[in-house]
């Protein structure tokens, strides 16, 4: 089944956006296969957005990682890239629209409370970078209620 590396950003861990962020993934029907709060350093924050270093908002936007604790997340179900990506609205919260986490909870780019990978190869490989420990092996019993 397809996993997707969701993390909550620094800005929404300090504004209280963990348990509403969580339970918009939850109600959907998607399955918690990974969870914690973790402080990253520079350098992991680098690598996690390494595709972006040659942009000019690359050091701003590792300075927002690293500067408080974020609760990385992997989901699990049919198509979570994508439709994680839906829920989570798009990249601008100017753009995002109402319903969406970012329509719903943000205004800057920079402060966009929320990350979601953006393919499923890069969902694989960051799902590896953040849990090298692995997830956790364990099935929904409510799985015939949500797919048929
Ligand atoms: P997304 O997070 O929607 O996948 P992205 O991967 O293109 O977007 O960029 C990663 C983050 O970098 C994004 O969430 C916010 C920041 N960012 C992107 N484009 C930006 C820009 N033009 N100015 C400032 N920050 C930007
Ligand atoms: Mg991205």
């Amino acid at each position: 089944m397809e996993q997707s590396f969701i993390m909550i950003k620094p800005d929404g861990v300090q504004r209280g956006l963990v348990g509403e962020i969580i339970a918009r993934f939850e109600r959907k029907g998607f399955t918690l296969k990974g969870l914690k709060l973790v402080s990253v350093e520079r350098s992991f924050a680098e690598r996690h957005y390494s595709d972006l270093s040659a942009k000019p908002f690359f050091n701003g936007l590792v300075e927002y990682i690293i500067s408080g604790p974020v609760v990385a997340m992997v989901w699990e179900g049919k198509n979570v890239v994508v439709t994680g990506r839906k829920i989570i609205g798009a990249t601008n919260p100017a753009d995002s629209a109402p319903g969406t986490i970012r329509g719903d909870f943000a205004i800057d780019i920079g402060r966009n409370v929320i990350h979601g990978s953006d393919s499923v190869e890069s969902a694989r490989k960051e799902v590896a970078l953040w849990f090298p420990e692995g997830t956790v092996g364990w099935q929904t019993s409510l799985h015939p209620w949500i797919y048929e």
